[in-house]
């Protein structure tokens, strides 16, 4: 017997999945993640029997509710579902899938919405963390329709802008948490940084490669995912994560001199597909390891920013991501702090109804 799930599909910036409230799914994790694996269509590498789009970036879960806290409207689960794995992992956030909660939120009558925009504030319940999404409402309705384009959708769309509020070591404990703005790990200079989204940078030049290399030539040389997910094993227990072997962090990013005008070149293992992109607080993380002393990519990069508002633009396999940050402090690790980091991200309501499950 097939049961029938409420569910919204949704683009939330560079990934798609699946929205649901979380009233509508088990409460008990290990009977809501069966149930997940079984709709997403995994362990399959094609997902053919399920939703999932074959990809990390499109096998991803927003769980919404309202929020008991005094400073957020609803609280936002994210799960990543693995495809080829029976898994599902709370482990990190998504600040792609992000993007969809505000609108969702208005349109499940969660968040009553302005004449013109409404700022939805959302607690993310992975990191602990709080972001603020300003969603378009022209005459209280969700607006999708617009002229922002991101890099890595085709077409535009209504603008989401989006503010991290207070992300520093929110996965990690700390920005830096192994305490050093760089370490070395297997004899390869590496900086860890948690800004958002646990984050290791390497330079690309440390394994003979560009950093312009596709994601898919990436993806085809074993020595190097060999050598980077052992690197990140060790990385994850030193940023506090523990053992890293089944979870989706620390993300591993390749860093290179900017090749269009950005600030830094980036290619993101996710951690073992290559992203097409690069996650929203991923890139934050980017960011910020550019603009302090001591870090592979200060080094790399040989440039000084000051305080106050800056814009970092972090280039990625499909284009750019500018991050825009305000800081405070000094370039040096100890004695500096991300007052905000914000972006702009669309997003589009694909689907509503029910998904059919075809476990009970
Ligand atoms: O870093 C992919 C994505 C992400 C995560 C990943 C993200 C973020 O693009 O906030 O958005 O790194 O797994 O959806």
């Amino acid at each position: 017997m097939l049961r029938p799930i409420p569910c919204s599909i949704m683009r939330g910036g560079t990934s798609k999945g699946l929205y649901f409230l979380a009233e509508d799914l088990p409460s008990d994790s290990a009977k809501r993640d069966a149930l997940l694996l079984n709709l997403m269509g995994s362990p399959d590498e094609r997902q053919i029997d399920g939703l999932g789009g074959a990809h990390p970036l499109t096998s991803k879960v927003a769980i919404v509710s309202p929020s008991t806290r005094e400073d957020a409207d609803v609280d936002y689960l994210f799960l990543q579902v693995v495809v080829d794995k029976a898994e599902v992992s709370d482990a990190q956030n998504c600040g792609n899938i992000l993007a969809g909660v505000g609108p969702f939120a208005i349109e499940q009558g969660m968040v009553g919405a302005n004449d013109d925009t409404t700022d939805v504030r959302i607690h993310m319940l992975n990191t602990g963390s709080n972001a603020i999404a300003r969603v378009q409402t022209p005459n209280g309705r969700v607006n999708y329709a617009g002229k922002a384009a991101i890099d890595g959708v085709p077409g535009s769309a209504a603008p989401i802008l989006i503010d991290f509020l207070d992300v520093a070591g929110s996965s990690c404990g700390a920005l830096f948490p192994t305490g050093n703005a760089q370490d070395m790990i297997n004899n390869v200079a590496v900086s860890c940084i948690d800004n958002g989204m646990p984050v290791v940078l390497l330079n690309a030049a440390s394994f003979g490669l560009s950093g312009a290399e596709s994601p898919a030539e990436l993806e085809a040389n074993l020595e190097l995912k060999e050598q980077i997910e052992a690197i990140r094993l060790e990385a994850g227990k030193r940023m506090n994560l523990g053992d890293v072997s089944k979870k989706t962090v620390p993300k591993m990013s390749l860093i290179s001199p900017a090749l269009h005008g950005g600030v830094v070149n980036t290619r993101t293992f996710i951690p073992h597909r290559v992203h097409d992109a690069i996650g929203v607080l991923g890139s934050v993380s980017v960011a910020t390891a550019c603009v302090l002393k001591g870090t592979v990519a200060c080094d790399l990069l040989k440039q000084e920013f000051a305080d106050g508002s800056i814009e970092i633009a972090v280039e990625h396999p499909t284009g750019q991501f500018i991050v825009e940050m305000d800081v405070a402090g000094s370039a040096d690790i100890r004695q500096f702090t991300v007052k905000r980091a914000a972006l702009l991200r669309t997003a589009r309501m694909l689907m509503r109804g029910e998904a059919m499950a075809s476990i009970s």
